[in-house]
């Protein structure tokens, strides 16, 4: 099994690196714009660069492993048993960087097995950065994350997401609204690894979201399991496109059940 620590350190130096082309080639005007499953979800040249050098730099250190990226998709040898899979987002909330809102992150987990070992979540306009590994806890730099201790849903300040289709945002609106009256308040900053961060370190009581892939939650993810927090989807599945809900444990019941009774993870 590799040591999930040396997976962590070979993230932490790729993705401060990777960090730095996204910084700049922010600073120098995003170009390449194009478009994906829908015209308002966009992938820069950004995007695409920055996926290119964690690729390439994964290669280099570690040339048996699979990388699956948001952009590119799977790259690598075929994953054997035991084998390391990177699980990439080069730029988490597209959007927030194509209008220089310095809200956005890249993200990059290892996974083992299925079981994500490793990950760190990088926001290069702010160099705020949040690293874990399976068992070691969650850290923002050197300070270790606890999660909120909020137990009252009607207190909760939770994050949530919205999707690229126009079906599923009226769906989701929908849920926003049943679930609005019941919570402290809502926020939408547009980048999931960056909210599953903030909940990690309680900056967000909680936050749900459905229509994820994994590279938006992979490392994210891990992050806010290891401060503590439950990170599942509804009715016993696990974090996954039809839902990610992240939340201390004391929340997250009252969450859930709101959630299913508003079919959060249904819909378009
Ligand atoms: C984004 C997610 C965000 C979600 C956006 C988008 P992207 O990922 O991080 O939580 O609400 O719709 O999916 O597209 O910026 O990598």
């Amino acid at each position: 099994m590799p040591d999930a620590a040396e997976l962590l350190a070979i993230a932490v130096e790729i993705v401060r690196e990777a960090g730095e082309t996204a910084r700049r080639m922010r600073v120098e005007g995003v170009s390449g714009v194009t478009t994906k499953s829908t015209d308002t979800d966009v992938v820069t040249a950004a995007d695409r660069a920055v996926e290119r050098q964690v690729v390439e730099a994964l290669r280099v250190r570690r040339p048996h492993d699979v990388v699956l990226g948001e952009e590119y998709g799977a790259s690598g040898a075929r994953e054997r048993a035991g084998d390391v899979r990177w699980i990439l987002d080069p730029i988490d909330g597209t959007v927030n960087y194509l209008y220089d809102l310095p809200q956005y992150a890249v993200s990059l987990a290892a996974e083992v097995n299925g079981q994500v070992v490793a990950g760190v979540v990088r926001n290069p306009a702010t160099g705020a950065e949040w690293t874990a590994t399976l068992g070691g806890g969650a850290y923002k730099g050197g300070e270790r994350l606890h999660g909120s201790p909020r137990a009252e849903l009607g207190q909760a300040l939770v994050g949530t997401g919205f999707g690229y289709d126009p079906a599923r945002r009226v769906h989701q609106a929908g849920v926003l609204h049943g679930l609005l009256g019941h919570v402290r308040d809502i926020r939408r900053f547009g980048s999931a690894a960056l909210d599953l961060c903030a909940a990690a370190g309680g900056q967000l009581d909680a936050y749900y979201e459905k229509g994820l892939n994994p590279w938006d939650h992979a490392a994210g993810g891990l992050v806010a399991t290891e401060a503590g927090l439950v990170v599942a989807g509804l009715s016993g599945a696990p974090p996954g496109l039809d839902m990610v809900v992240a939340a201390p444990p004391a929340l997250f019941k009252p969450l859930h059940d709101r959630l299913a009774e508003l079919d959060a993870a249904g819909g378009p």
